[in-house]
């Protein structure tokens, strides 16, 4: 009986060794160890035995029972692993594959006008200057002559921001506040351009955004003049739009310049001669400039007997549109990647 079970072990594990998937090993499993199995029989014929010789082949149907479970065991671990190698194999998916070709990407047509403004006026020996969006009511208007009850407050429509005491804390409806910043912490001269994004409670139409962008310009020097303004405005039209566009100045009004004038460029699309985009003058309207307020050089410290300026301003998205001949603005910030890639 001893001789058999030592068959039944060999022959076990062999059978065991070659079975081919986890479907086989269990079917094995339950025909070698299972109620009906061949372990089972013989230990039904061990009643009929002397106690010595029960106790012996017991042992040795324990020890049989034990290389079974654990070549069955050892055989699951090999079999699953080989299930999952196969599963994952299965699932792989090819990451590295290209797709149809997209073309590369590049910058937003308003960051390759701001980025282009900025090197034209680096050019002129400017430098560019930024400050915070989130800006108080002393900085965006106190600081640049518009009191709380000034009449020209209802010239910008005002985002607040709800911290701190009531309309202090807001978004700054221009890049002016910059300026205010950089005359504080920085002694004449001044020659600097501040772009970035401003904030206006405006409905967005064909013309407005209540979000768009601005550049503006300050220089603060000794003995700074109106000719200087016009002279460098002129620098930079022909730099930027090319030599045979020019600039011209009409009288305005901003609480933060005295004088204060409009910045015209010649038409860009007829140089002057007169087309519908201009309306048949040859002119398009730019933005805005004039000489520092006193008030304004005062309100950081500077005197005005000693110090003077001019300022100027102008939108970016409007310049970008212009040059493209877009007619609505929206159409730069709806993301539309057929609109964008064109640029
Ligand atoms: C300081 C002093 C003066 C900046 C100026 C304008 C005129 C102007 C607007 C045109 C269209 C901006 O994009 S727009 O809305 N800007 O007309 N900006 S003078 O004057 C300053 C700024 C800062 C300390």
């Amino acid at each position: 009986m001893i001789d058999d079970l030592h068959d039944l072990a060999s022959a076990a594990t062999a059978r065991i060794e070659a079975a081919s998937s986890l479907d086989d090993l269990r079917a094995l499993e339950a025909d070698l160890l299972g109620k009906k199995g061949r372990l089972a029989e013989v230990k039904k014929q061990l009643g009929g035995l002397e106690p010595d010789e029960r106790r012996a082949v017991g042992q040795q149907v324990n020890d049989v029972r034990t290389t079974i479970e654990t070549a069955v065991g050892a055989k699951r671990a090999e079999l699953e692993g080989e299930a999952r190698r196969a599963r994952l194999e299965a699932e792989r998916l090819d990451l590295t594959e290209l797709g149809p070709f997209r073309g590369r990407g590049h910058l937003h047509l308003v960051t390759q006008t701001q980025e282009r403004l900025e090197d034209v006026f680096v050019g002129l020996g400017f430098t560019v200057s930024e400050g915070p969006e989130v800006e108080t009511d002393w900085y965006n208007f106190e600081a640049l002559n518009i009191p709380p009850s000034h009449p020209a407050r209802g010239m910008w429509d005002t985002l607040y921001v709800d911290a701190g005491a009531p309309q202090t804390v807001l978004l700054r409806t221009h890049t002016s506040p910059v300026q205010i910043r950089v005359m504080q912490r920085q002694e004449p001269p001044i020659y600097s351009v501040m772009p970035g994004r401003v904030y206006r409670r405006d409905t967005a139409d064909a013309s407005h955004m209540p979000v768009f962008h601005q550049i503006e310009g300050l220089v603060v020097d000794r003995g700074i003049s109106f000719a200087d303004l016009a002279g460098t405005l002129e620098a930079f039209t022909s730099a930027y739009f090319g030599g045979s566009i020019h600039s011209r100045l009409r009288p305005s009004y901003f609480p933060f310049t005295e004088p204060s004038a409009e910045y015209d460029i010649n038409c860009v699309f007829c140089e002057g001669r007169g087309c519908r985009t201009c309306g048949q003058t040859g002119w398009l309207e730019l933005g805005g400039c004039g000489m520092v307020h006193p008030n304004v050089l005062a309100a950081v410290g500077l005197d005005s007997e000693t110090w003077s300026g001019f300022a100027f301003g102008f939108g970016i998205d409007r310049l970008a549109l212009m040059r493209h001949g877009v007619d609505d603005i929206r159409e730069l910030f709806t993301n539309d990647v057929r609109f964008l890639s064109e640029f």
